[in-house]
């Protein structure tokens, strides 16, 4: 029987670890014979979403067109793990909407590690930079994140590792897979 097409989202500030957490997951997934498909913010913008910059509507557009891929991806049958921050609520209900209209199944997973935390880690110096005015409008220091409401699982770096955090959401699919 072919597996079920659908989609994670991993939502969440920048180096709160959505792109380890969706690296872990998909290799969980093709492990255990599901076909996965990472679609990663920050690599899709050298590409398909090159023309798009860090503006309210820029990161609308930009979370339109990773749920339009994220969509075709499940309807060939793969799990697609998209992880961008994805800052705006409505951004994210939208692609929601138009999975749920699809008929296709939209799993929010919000990476919830505290802005200190991702601070801390900068692992590109970019929080340093934004903290420096060298970057404007930086999700977390002065770009707003709107934290999901319902989303279908929170992980916490209390959760574990990535690869812990990981284990969690397959839990969550086998259920369905
Ligand atoms: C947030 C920014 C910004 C600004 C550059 N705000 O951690 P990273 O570095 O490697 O990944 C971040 C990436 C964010 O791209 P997304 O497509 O995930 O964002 S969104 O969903 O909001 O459209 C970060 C880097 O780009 N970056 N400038 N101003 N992150």
């Amino acid at each position: 029987r072919p597996t079920r097409g659908r989609t994670v989202w991993l939502t969440g500030l920048s180096a709160s670890g959505k792109s380890t957490v969706a690296v872990e997951l998909e290799s969980r997934l093709v492990a255990s014979g599901v076909p996965a498909y990472r679609l990663d913010g920050d690599n899709l913008r050298h590409g398909l979403n090159s023309d798009l910059g860090f503006s309210a509507a820029d990161r609308a557009e930009n979370v339109r067109r990773v749920g339009a891929v994220a969509q075709l991806l499940a309807d060939a049958g793969v799990v697609a793990i998209a992880s961008l921050i994805s800052p705006y609520r409505a951004d994210r209900e939208r692609v929601r909407a138009e999975h749920r209209a699809a008929g296709v199944d939209f799993i929010e997973v919000f990476v919830d590690t505290p802005v200190q935390q991702c601070e801390a880690r900068d692992p590109k110096g970019m929080y340093a930079k934004a903290r420096a005015g060298e970057i404007k409008g930086f999700t977390g220091v002065d770009d707003p994140y709107e934290a999901p409401g319902e989303a279908e699982l929170v992980l916490r770096p209390e959760d574990g590792t990535p690869s812990e955090q990981a284990a969690k959401i397959m839990e969550l699919l086998r259920r369905d897979l």
